[in-house]
């Protein structure tokens, strides 16, 4: 029997993944929640139909949403992280000896239940003393805090569904206001690729811009998301992206990785003009 795993990349575009078997499949409170084993990309985790995962390319994804702003924000002690049940995200910010304590908001539980049941190389570092894991809202839990983050971490599911409020300008103003004074957010970003991937990522950028003064947009390709070509938001009250990179002080210390490096860093700001036309409102 041919299985395969289908998720709409548009109206009227598909992308299949062949599947040796259905591991896990459940609805939660918040959303569909699937973990399929396939042959190209290992095991699969998709929430409401969406791939949020694959063993063979989150290195890329989890790479670029945390090594990038921890070359350019040195010594971050304090992260707030929204999203990522998967342990993706905390894997790799575990890695900095300098970070003293991680907040992760997850607002399902399930999520997480299910990755450390069915991805034990992503929740390695979920239990590690410097975590505390919320699940709960992430819009109402950051709206209490007040210059308390070196650097907080969106790595959410796409703008609707329960990560819709992790999209809003309300949410960034209230990120901003979480953060102390050198502090980054970064986002996981949309596609520029398709219509409503394409104009789901302009809002958040106008959102963004409207609340940052520090306002930059970076990419990486992606295979399994949808055209592959992945962007990702970074934005601070002063730190620049490239300017304040700090390559010997992030290649000094000795983190492996099998994507991101210094020299990519730099490079992942430049975009298509067709992306940065969409960026600047010429087009949209
Ligand atoms: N976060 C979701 C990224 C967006 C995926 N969207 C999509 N495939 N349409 C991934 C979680 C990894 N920690």
């Amino acid at each position: 029997m041919d299985l395969w795993f289908t998720e709409n990349h548009s109206e009227s575009v598909r992308f299949s993944i062949r599947v040796d078997k259905q591991l896990y499949s459940e609805q939660s409170e918040y959303q569909r929640i699937d973990v399929f084993q396939s042959m190209e990309f290992g095991r699969l985790l998709a929430l409401d139909g969406y791939v949020m995962i694959t063993q063979k390319d989150e290195f890329i994804y989890h790479d670029m949403i945390v090594h990038v702003p921890m070359a350019v924000k040195k010594d971050v002690k304090n992260v707030l992280v929204i999203g990522a049940g998967d342990g993706g995200t905390v894997r790799e910010l575990c890695r900095y000896k300098t970070i003293e304590h991680i907040d992760l908001v997850e607002i399902d539980e399930k999520v997480i239940d299910v990755c450390r049941e069915f991805f034990p190389e992503m929740t390695v570092s979920m239990d590690d003393p410097r975590l505390d894991i919320h699940c709960t809202d992430g819009l109402r839990f950051v709206r209490r805090k007040k210059a308390e983050y070196d650097l907080i971490i969106v790595d959410s599911t796409d703008p609707f569904g329960p990560g819709e409020g992790l999209f809003t300008r309300e949410f960034y103003g209230n990120c901003y206001n979480a953060l102390k004074n050198d502090g980054v957010l970064v986002n996981q970003h949309e596609s520029p690729f398709y219509e409503n991937d394409a104009k789901a990522m302009c809002r958040a950028h106008e959102r963004i811009n409207s609340v940052f003064p520090v306002c930059a947009v970076y990419q990486a390709h992606i295979p399994t998301y949808a055209s592959g070509h992945w962007l990702f938001g970074f934005a601070s009250k002063g730190l620049h992206p490239i300017n304040d990179l700090d390559e010997e002080y992030w290649n000094n210390l000795g983190i492996k990785t099998k994507y991101y490096n210094t020299e990519l860093h730099k490079g992942c700001f430049a975009l298509p003009n067709y992306v940065k036309e969409m960026l600047s409102g010429a087009v949209q």
